[in-house]
C-alpha cells in the first residue's frame, strides 16, 4: 500500500473508551456508572457479565502502553470516566481519579505518544442518572462543570481534547433501550440528544474560558444512507436515517439550527426536545476539528426495512461482503468526509476518530491472530483517506478502533475489534496479524519522509 500523500504530520493511532478497557469499576473511590448499573441487571448485556474488570487497563496501562510503543503510535485517543473523576457527578473530586489519568499521560508523552482524550464516551455517572440523567437540561451544566475540572487538572498534558463520543447513543440508551440506561421513551431520548449538543457547547466555552491549551472538537459517527433504489419510498427513508444518525448534529453545529425537515418530523411525532433561544449559539460555539468514526455505509430498501429507521443494512447484490456478512466498502470514510465539506462547509482539521472491524466470526480451529479481514478492511479505509487528502482534504489523523479486544456496551466480550488480543481468563495481551501490520504501515509512512 502506499499513503503517498499523507502528510508527514500525519498521525496514527488507536482508539479505547475508558469503560471498554478500565475494569476497576468500583476501585479508589469511583462512583457507579449508568454502564455499570446496565450490566450489573440481568439480561441486558451478553452472557450477564458486566464490564467490571474489562482489560484491566487501570491496573495494566504501562503494559498497554508498552504495546503502543511497540506499534509506533503517534497519538493515543482514550475517554475520561466522569464517575472516576467525580463519583456524583458534580461536586466532591476524586483525586485518586485524576491521578490515575495523571499517570497515564505522563507515560504516553514519555513514550512521545500524542494524548487526546475524550471527555464522555456513554458512562454518565448513576449518581446524575437519577437526577433524570440527559434528558434533563441541567446535564448540560454538570457536564460543563466535570470538563472545567477534568481542562484544570489535565489540561497542561493534554492537548486534544473532545467533547462527547457519538452523540446518537443517547437515543439508544433512552428511547431504544439497547444501551444504558436501557429505556424506551422516544421523547426522552431526544430531548438527551439535544442536551447532549448542549451540554458539548458549554463544554467547548468552558475551555476557551479557561483559555486551555490545545484543541478541542466533537467526535460523530457518520453512516451514510444509500437509497437501494430511487423510488420516493427509500429517498425518504435514507433523508430520515441520515437525519437521525447525524445532521441532527451537524444541522446545529454547522447548519445553524434543526433543519425543519427534523423540526417537522420531531412535532408531528410529538419528540420536539425543550429549545431555548440562546441554546443554538451555545452549540455552534466554534470547534477545532472534527472527529468522524467511520466504518461503513447503510443501504436502505422499504421493501425489507423494519420499520425502526437503525442500523437496517441491505447490501446490494453482487457486493463486496465480508467474512461476518456485512458489506466492505471503504469508500465510506470518503463519502462522509466530502459530505461534511459539501453539505456543511467544513474544511477544518479532521481525525477519522475510530475505524475498525470486529473479528470474523471463528470455525472450528480458527486462530484468532489470523484476521486477514481486518487488514483488508483497513487498507482499504486508509487508500480512500490517502485520496480525500491528495483532494484537498485536512484529514490530520486516523486512530483504528481499537487498541485490544474489550468490552463491546451490550455484546460484551462476544465482539472483538481489538488488533491485540486479550485472553479472557488471564488477561495476556497478544498482538495479532493486523497489528503486526499496522506497525508496518506506521513504520513504512515515517521511511518514506526521511
Ligand atoms: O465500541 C464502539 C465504540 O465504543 C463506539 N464506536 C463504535 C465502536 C464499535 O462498535
Amino acid at each position: 500500500m502506499s499513503l503517498l500523500n499523507l502528510p508527514p504530520s500525519f498521525e496514527f493511532g488507536v482508539a479505547t473508551s475508558a469503560f471498554q478497557i478500565e475494569g476497576a469499576w468500583n476501585e479508589d473511590g469511583k462512583g457507579p456508572s449508568i454502564w455499570d448499573t446496565f450490566g450489573h441487571t440481568p439480561g441486558k448485556v451478553y452472557n450477564d457479565i458486566p464490564g467490571d474488570v474489562a482489560c484491566d487497563h487501570y491496573h495494566r496501562y504501562s503494559e498497554d502502553i508498552e504495546l503502543m510503543k511497540w506499534l509506533g503510535l503517534d497519538s493515543y485517543r482514550f475517554s475520561l470516566s466522569w464517575s472516576r473523576i467525580m463519583p456524583d457527578g458534580v461536586g466532591r473530586i476524586n483525586q485518586k481519579g485524576l491521578d490515575f489519568y495523571r499517570r497515564l499521560t505522563d507515560e504516553l508523552l514519555a513514550a512521545g505518544i500524542t494524548p487526546n482524550a475524550t471527555l464522555y464516551h456513554w458512562d454518565l455517572p448513576q449518581a446524575l442518572e437519577d437526577r433524570g440523567g440527559w434528558p434533563n437540561r441541567d446535564v448540560a451544566d454538570w457536564f460543563a462543570e466535570y470538563a472545567s475540572v477534568a481542562y484544570d487538572a489535565l489540561g497542561d498534558r493534554i492537548g486534544r481534547w473532545a467533547t462527547v463520543n457519538e452523540p446518537i447513543s443517547v437515543w439508544v440508551g433512552y428511547a431504544l433501550g439497547a444501551f444504558a440506561p436501557g429505556l424506551h421513551d422516544e421523547r426522552a431520548g431526544r430531548a438527551a440528544m439535544h442536551n447532549q449538543m448542549l451540554a458539548h457547547g458549554k463544554a467547548v466555552q468552558a475551555f476557551r474560558a479557561a483559555g486551555s491549551p490545545g484543541e478541542i472538537g466533537v467526535v460523530l459517527d457518520i453512516w451514510k444512507r444509500q437509497p437501494a433504489t430511487d423510488s420516493a419510498e427509500d429517498l425518504a427513508l435514507a433523508a430520515e436515517g441520515e437525519d437521525d444518525g447525524f445532521r441532527f448534529f451537524l444541522d446545529t453545529l454547522r447548519g445553524g439550527g434543526y433543519s425543519e425537515r427534523i423540526q417537522a418530523r420531531l412535532e408531528a411525532e410529538g419528540t420536539l426536545p425543550e429549545i431555548h433561544d440562546t441554546d443554538q449559539e451555545i452549540i455552534e460555539a466554534p470547534v477545532d476539528y472534527l472527529g468522524l468514526n467511520v466504518y461503513s455505509r447503510v443501504v436502505v430498501n422499504s421493501k425489507t426495512h423494519d420499520g425502526t429507521g437503525w442500523a437496517e443494512s441491505d447490501p446490494p447484490a453482487g457486493g463486496n461482503f465480508l467474512d461476518d456478512g456485512s458489506e466492505f466498502y471503504p469508500r465510506a470514510v470518503y463519502e462522509a468526509l466530502q459530505m461534511v465539506r459539501d453539505d456543511y462547509g467544513w474544511s477544518g482539521p479532521i481525525y477519522i476518530t475510530e475505524n475498525g472491524l470486529p473479528d470474523a466470526p471463528a470455525a472450528p480451529g480458527d486462530d484468532p491472530l489470523r484476521d486477514q479481514e481486518r487488514i483488508r478492511y483497513v487498507n482499504g479505509f486508509l487508500e480512500w483517506i490517502d485520496r480525500a487528502v491528495a483532494e484537498g482534504s485536512d484529514v490530520r489523523g486516523y486512530y483504528l478502533w481499537s487498541l485490544m479486544d474489550n468490552y463491546e456496551w451490550g455484546t460484551g466480550f462476544s465482539k472483538k475489534y481489538g488488533i491485540v488480543r486479550v485472553d479472557p481468563e488471564t488477561q495476556e495481551r497478544t498482538p495479532k496479524d493486523s497489528a503486526h501490520w499496522y506497525r508496518d504501515v506506521i513504520a513504512s509512512h515515517r521511511a518514506a519522509q526521511l
